[in-house]
């Protein structure tokens, strides 16, 4: 049935319009120096750009990785742009976000765009992208692992209240026999094989941690077999650890599951794959842990109905985005149906995951588009059913799919 022109113009208005908070990026504020990527050659070296130009370049891996940042961007814009077009949604966001910021797309010269980025103050410019995209704020992906990031933590950084933190636990859960060395040196009185102080030292790291950064929520990704509970140093740091911290600070734990890292580890940070994951091990720590919320986003799209059924029966648990493969207009508008189907607007149908900050633009412009459309759909089917929903309902909840679900889960005791 086609959709109602005023529902259209109203949502599209209301879809635009509706400021956004990003839950989960890997940018940083501009406090944190080199940490944050922005520019062209940035744009065009993207680990999903790189992957898609690898399919085309018969140069060995290590060959492309030898060359700088600029001639792998001059090799991914001839592959990718010049020599084919370019038809995937990453390449479709590169042209998207020139266009957004007012560059002539038509003249496909690479150079013109390099001099404008050249051209660009980075303070002025970051306020400049988030007035365009109607970013209210971004959340970050903070590792106290990471041995360019952790510095500037230590180094008391200034606060950006665009930017807020979100506190990574991949290299604590998923390689604590790596780890535990790492806190003993950051005198954190740890045993690898967990005992004696263990548990109590590990809480005592992550509930700094949470206070150093104002981490507004926990996070770990974790690989198809993820399983809970589990007889391993990850079940056990997550069942006397990470839980009983996120409980006592009031700050949920994110889940982002399915990830199978380094599939291919020649391509590095392009070369992770996915994989069906089992939502029983989300079901298992939603049940048995009922005072703590969990943010859940799966990678495989074979997961997402079973993960929308569970999100059913548990209100501790917040299902969020279209994570990294699941990224483009086909599978946002088939997975948002589901969702709102399934759990009406109490979703968080989307994040960015942006690593570039320019990306903000085009991941929130294709990502207005498509929940737009969607929410037409279902508003018509609505006024079909006779039910006729106000331009102050519709904005309502818009404002909560764009951010006003993520802060009232935060803020929430669980139920939401
Ligand atoms: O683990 C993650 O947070 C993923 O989002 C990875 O960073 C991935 O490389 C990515 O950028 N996906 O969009
Ligand atoms: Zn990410």
């Amino acid at each position: 049935m086609s959709a109602d022109t005023e529902i259209v113009r109203l949502v599209r208005s209301a879809v635009e319009e509706t400021r956004i908070t990003d839950i989960h990026t890997h940018l940083y504020s501009p406090g944190f120096g080199g940490l944050l990527l922005w520019g062209i050659d940035e744009l065009l070296t993207y680990h999903y750009l790189v992957a898609e130009a690898r399919r085309w370049l018969d140069i060995p891996d290590d060959e492309f990785w030898r060359l700088d940042k600029r001639k792998q961007a001059d090799l991914v814009w001839q592959t990718l742009f010049v020599e084919h077009s370019p038809l995937s949604e990453a390449c479709r966001g590169v042209l998207t976000t020139l266009r957004g910021l007012g560059l002539d797309v038509a003249s496909r010269n690479l150079a013109e765009y390099r001099a404008f980025f050249e051209r660009q103050e980075l303070e002025e410019y970051v306020g400049r992208v988030f007035d365009l995209v109607g970013l209210d704020c971004t959340v970050m992906t903070n590792d106290p692992f990471d041995d360019l990031e952790r510095p500037v933590w230590l180094s008391g950084l200034k606060r950006d209240p665009r930017f807020r933190a979100a506190l990574r636990l991949d290299a604590l859960l998923n390689a604590w026999e790596t780890a535990a060395p790492r806190l003993r040196s950051w005198r954190f009185e740890v045993a690898d094989d967990f005992r004696g102080r263990t548990p109590a030292e590990v809480r005592r790291f992550l509930s700094e941690w949470i206070e150093k950064m104002g981490a507004l929520y926990m996070a770990v990704s974790l690989p198809p077999t993820f399983a809970f509970p589990e007889a391993s140093a990850r079940g056990r740091l997550i069942e006397e650890c990470v839980l009983p911290v996120a409980a006592k600070k009031a700050v949920p734990l994110a889940l982002m599951v399915g990830v199978k890292r380094g599939v291919n580890p020649a391509l590095r940070l392009a070369g992770d794959g996915a994989g069906r994951a089992d939502v029983e091990a989300v079901e298992n720590l939603c049940r048995r842990f009922p005072d703590n919320r969990f943010l859940v986003t799966m990678l495989s799209r074979e997961n997402q109905h079973e993960l929308c059924v569970a999100a059913r029966k548990f209100r501790n648990l917040m299902v969020f985005g279209c994570w990294w493969f699941l990224n483009s207009p086909s599978l946002i508008r088939e997975t948002t149906r589901m969702r709102l189907e399934l759990l009406g607007g109490s979703v968080i149908p989307q994040h960015s995951d942006s690593r570039v900050l320019e990306q903000v633009i085009y991941k929130w412009a294709h990502g207005r588009t498509t929940i737009g459309e969607v929410l037409i759909e279902k508003y018509s089917d609505l006024a079909a059913a006779g039910w006729t929903v106000s331009e102050g309902e519709i904005r309502r909840d818009i404002a909560g799919l764009f951010g006003g679900n993520f802060w009232s889960f935060l803020g929430s005791a669980p139920g939401f």
